[in-house]
C-alpha cells in the first residue's frame, strides 16, 4: 500500500477512534491521549522538525551554487514572489466575498459579552523584512528563523559558485550532506501513519462538539472558500502557467498533503513536499530548494483565506459595516500578514489579530472562533502548501520557457 494510502487510513482512523472514545469514555480518552496519541504525534512531529533547518540550509545553498548566476536566481525570486502575493491576495479576496454572501456571523445569536482575548504580540511586517539579515547565523539556525536560514543559505550558495573549484569540498560536502537530509526524510516517513494517526486522534478527540454546532456556518464558508480557491486558482495555475494537468498533479501531491492536515504546518512539511517536487514532478532541485522554502515562510494563502472570513465574521457579530477601503486594508494587511506568519499550528491567529486592529474590529472575537480553530488549521495549511508545489512547478515551467528563448536567441545570433 502507498504511503499516502497509508497515511489516509491513518488519519481517518485517528479521527473516528479519538471521536469514539471521547464520547464513550471521556475519561480513558484523557489517559489514552496523554500516554498515547500525544507521544506518537509529538515523536513524528519533532522527527520531522529536526531535520528542517538542515535539509532547508544544505538544499537552499547546494541549489544557488548550482544555478550560480545572480541574475536567474533575482529572476525566480521575482517570480514566485509575485505567485505567492498574486495567489494570497485573491485567497483573501475570495474568503471575504464569501463571507459577505453566507453571513455567518448573523447565522447565530452570539454573546460577545464574555468573550476575551489577549493577543499575542504579532511581529511588524517592516520588522520581519529588516530582520531577513541574521546578525548570528547560528542563532538563526538554532531559532529557526526560516526568513534569516533562507537569506545565509541563499549567501552561501552564491559564494560557492563565485569561488568554483576553489571551495570544491565545500560544495561536494554540502551535496552529500543535502542527499543525507533528503534520505532522513524518506526514512522519517515511514513513522508517518502511526504520527498522523496520534495527532488526529488527539486534535480531533478533543473537538468539542458544542463549539462545532454554533461555529458550522463559519467552518463551512472558510471550507468553501478553501475549496474555490484550490479549484479556480491553483487549477488555472497549473494549467496555465505550470502546463499540468492538475488532476494529475494533486495525486502526487497527496503525501505532502496528508502531512500538511496531520502536523498544521508548513514548515513540518517542507521535507516531503521537496521530495515530492524534486523526485515525483520532477521540479529541478535549484528550484524546488529556493521556492518551497520561501514559500513555506511567505506563501500562506489558506491563512489568508481564514483571516478574510474571520474579519467579516466578526464584523458581523460586532454588527460592524466594514466599508470597501477598509476591505481593501483588510487584503492588504493579510498579504503583508502572510509574510510574517510563521509556518507552524495556530501562527494564522496571531496574525488575525493585526488584521483586525487593521480596520478596528475588537480582537476580543478572536475567542469566538478559536475553539475550532485546530481543525481549520489542518485544512488551510494543506492549501498553503499546495501553493507552494504549485508555484515551484509554475517557475519549473517558465525557466524552461526562459531557456528556451535564449536558445533561440543565440542561435539566431550565430546564424
Ligand atoms: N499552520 C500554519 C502553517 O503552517 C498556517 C496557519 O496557522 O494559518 O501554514
Amino acid at each position: 500500500m502507498k504511503l499516502a494510502t497509508r497515511i489516509l487510513w491513518a488519519l481517518v482512523l485517528g479521527a473516528v477512534v479519538g471521536v469514539i472514545l471521547n464520547i464513550v469514555a471521556p475519561e480513558f480518552f484523557k489517559t489514552a491521549d496523554s500516554y498515547l496519541f500525544t507521544p506518537l504525534g509529538t515523536i513524528f512531529l519533532n522527527l520531522i522538525k529536526m531535520l528542517i533547518v538542515p535539509l532547508v540550509f544544505f538544499s537552499i545553498a547546494v541549489g544557488v551554487a548550482n544555478i550560480g548566476d545572480p541574475k536567474s536566481l533575482g529572476r525566480m525570486g521575482g517570480k514566485a514572489m509575485l505567485f505567492f502575493l498574486a495567489t494570497t491576495a485573491v485567497a483573501i479576496t475570495i474568503g471575504i466575498v464569501l463571507a459577505l454572501v453566507f453571513q455567518p456571523g448573523n447565522s447565530e445569536n452570539f454573546d460577545v459579552g464574555s468573550v476575551e482575548y489577549e493577543a499575542a504580540e504579532a511581529p511588524p511586517v517592516s520588522e520581519t523584512l529588516l530582520g531577513i539579515i541574521p546578525a548570528n547565523p547560528v542563532e538563526a539556525m538554532a531559532s529557526g528563523d526560516m526568513l534569516q536560514i533562507i537569506f545565509f543559505a541563499v549567501f552561501i550558495g552564491l559564494g560557492i559558485s563565485y569561488l568554483g573549484s576553489k571551495v570544491e569540498s565545500v560544495q561536494r560536502f554540502m551535496e552529500q550532506a543535502n542527499e543525507l537530509m533528503m534520505f532522513l526524510v524518506t526514512l522519517v516517513m515511514k513513522f508517518a501513519p502511526i504520527g498522523t494517526f496520534g495527532l488526529l486522534a488527539s486534535a480531533v478527540g478533543k473537538q468539542g462538539f458544542d463549539a462545532l454546532k454554533v461555529m458550522f456556518m463559519y467552518m463551512v464558508v472558510v471550507f468553501l472558500a478553501l475549496l474555490v480557491h484550490s479549484v479556480i486558482v491553483y487549477g488555472s495555475a497549473l494549467k496555465l502557467l505550470a502546463k499540468q494537468n492538475p488532476l494529475k498533479v494533486i495525486k502526487e501531491y497527496l503525501p505532502a498533503l496528508t502531512v500538511a492536515f496531520s502536523t498544521s504546518s508548513s514548515s513540518a512539511t517542507l521535507p516531503i513536499s521537496m521530495e515530492i517536487a524534486q523526485k515525483k514532478l520532477g521540479v529541478p532541485k535549484g528550484i524546488s530548494s529556493f521556492v518551497q522554502p520561501l514559500g513555506a515562510t511567505v506563501n500562506m494563502d489558506g491563512t489568508a483565506i481564514m483571516q478574510g472570513v474571520a474579519t467579516i465574521f466578526i464584523a458581523q457579530v460586532y454588527g460592524v459595516d466594514l466599508s470597501f477601503v477598509q476591505m481593501l486594508t483588510v487584503v492588504l494587511t493579510a498579504v503583508l500578514a502572510s509574510i510574517g506568519t510563521a509556518a507552524v499550528p495556530g501562527a494564522g491567529m496571531i496574525m488575525l489579530a493585526m488584521v483586525l486592529e487593521s480596520v478596528n474590529l475588537p480582537v476580543e472575537g478572536i475567542a469566538l472562533i478559536i475553539g475550532i480553530d485546530r481543525l481549520l488549521d489542518m485544512t488551510r495549511t494543506m492549501v498553503n502548501c499546495t501553493g507552494d508545489l504549485t508555484c515551484a512547478l509554475y517557475v519549473t515551467e517558465s525557466e524552461k520557457k526562459h531557456q528556451k528563448s535564449r536558445t533561440v536567441e543565440s542561435t539566431s545570433t550565430i546564424n
